[in-house]
């Protein structure tokens, strides 16, 4: 196998290639209804995983290195910026995330750690322009350091709300001084492990409190991208308040942010939710919240958020169905929240991670656009709710009816059918829709 610096660029080669280095599937200037495939993905890569990680789990450390042999810390971010944007180039990837932290060595103080960072955003935004890359979105890490072990704006210390608001607004500068067009806030430790600690109705006040008071600093300072909700059920705590996609969705609501607040959907969080990846999206995209995608895979068979590169095509089918019904992506994008497995540790697994990601979404969106342009799905559910378009059907959707009317209308009938709901029928017309995509 060929080593990473002999990879200069991974082009498209078709689905008969052999190549391990090539895309299979990504084609990323060709046009699929009617724009790029690159368009339609808007792929970024994550800074965390992608430049940060090295593989320590809970039982051992650092499976590979990122620190390019270099001992000074500001040296060692500069060269991973680096390593990151010569990274998108070789994948042709058009957008990054990162959280503050990923980006710029912390300080001593909060300060320091402040400066560092800022002097690394203007480095970034040096190599953007350069490589020609944008970022999607940033994020404070407001969970890792300890002075967050209870949380940040749900923490019952009050400075701690104060550290995290700096922290934010920090990452809101960067983010309209690099072009984001979204901010995320993940939840980290916004949630609580036992009742006996906690006042459930302050901390959801406060959390409240803080995502209105980032929004009002970012729209003063001409923010104009979406404010984002990270949904996950748990971990790193036992409750965590933004559960899944309809729990946010209550929030929003309650504390009126619905007007500027999105979600970003993570694959991974919706499993650990016990959902389907599709049912979190749908459940953002009814409620008009469907922004962006966390694009990742978790194990069935573990209970954590594995963050693994996503390689299940039908996952990424009915995730690429949710975009395409939605009119594409605007402000968000797909991001790869996704990190090499411990025992894949080189930068050419990092290359074959993104590739199979790619690849795999890819294919998602190619069944995708057939599954629309077969029909056979949507003309199947559209048929099964036409009793809605007419008659009594019609009066109840169109709110001109009584519960009266309804009664005396239902005393009147004889002859009821349900029609049966065909699951298999329509899961083989899937199964047909991929296995023929190439023939
Ligand atoms: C953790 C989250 C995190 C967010 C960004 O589970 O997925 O990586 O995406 O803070
Ligand atoms: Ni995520
Ligand atoms: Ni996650």
């Amino acid at each position: 196998m060929k080593k990473y610096d002999e990879i200069k660029k991974v082009t498209y080669q078709g689905p008969k290639s052999k190549e391990p280095f090539a895309f299979k599937y990504y084609n990323p200037d060709e046009i699929i209804m009617g724009k790029k495939m690159r368009d339609h993905l808007k792929f970024a890569l994550s800074y965390w995983h992608t430049i940060d990680y090295v593989g320590a789990d809970m039982f051992g450390g650092a499976t590979g290195d990122k620190n390019f042999n270099l001992k000074d810390p500001k040296e060692i971010y500069r060269k991973k910026a680096d390593f990151a944007f010569e990274l998108m180039d070789k994948l042709d990837i058009d957008y990054y995330c990162f959280h503050d932290v990923d980006i710029a060595p912390e300080g001593k103080t909060l300060q320091e750690s402040l400066d560092n960072f800022n002097e690394m955003v203007d480095y970034l935004k040096v190599l953007q322009d350069k490589h020609h890359k944008k970022l999607l979105w940033d994020t404070a890490n407001n969970f890792g350091n300890k002075i967050f072990m209870a949380g940040a704006a749900t923490s019952p210390n009050a400075d701690i709300f104060a550290v995290a608001a700096s922290k934010v607004k920090a990452c809101i500068d960067a983010d309209i001084k690099l072009g984001g067009t979204a901010y995320v806030f993940w939840g980290g430790r916004e949630g609580y492990d036992t009742l006996l600690n906690t006042n459930m109705a302050l901390e959801n006040d406060n959390l409240a409190r803080f995502l209105t008071l980032a929004r009002d600093y970012g729209r003063k300072q001409g923010f104009k991208g979406d404010f984002l909700i990270e949904p996950k059920p748990k971990e790193p705590t036992k409750h965590q308040y933004d559960f899944d996609a309809a729990t946010c969705c209550n929030f929003l609501r309650k504390y009126d942010l619905l007007k500027d607040f999105k979600l970003n959907i993570e694959a991974n969080h919706a499993t650990l939710a016990k959902h389907d990846f599709a049912h979190e999206l749908r459940v953002a995209r009814i409620n008009g919240v469907f922004s962006s995608i966390d694009a990742n895979q978790g194990d069935m068979l573990l209970g954590w958020d594995t963050d693994e590169f996503p390689f299940n095509v039908y996952d990424a089918t009915y995730c690429m169905l949710e975009v395409l019904k939605e009119g594409g992506f605007k402000n968000g994008g797909l991001n790869f929240d996704a990190k090499t497995r411990r025992q894949s540790n080189t930068s050419e697994d990092i290359l074959l991670a993104y590739i199979t990601g790619m690849d795999t979404f890819a294919l998602g969106l190619r069944i995708a656009a057939k599954i629309i342009e077969d029909g056979r799905i949507d003309e199947f559910k559209e048929d099964r709710y036409r009793s809605y378009k007419q008659g009594i059907g019609k009066k109840i959707v169109d709110n001109d009816i009584t519960f009266e009317e309804l009664d005396s209308y239902a005393r009147g009938l004889t002859n009821i059918e349900v029609e049966s709901g065909r699951q298999e029928y329509l899961q083989e017309i899937i199964n047909n829709i991929i296995f023929s995509l190439y023939e």
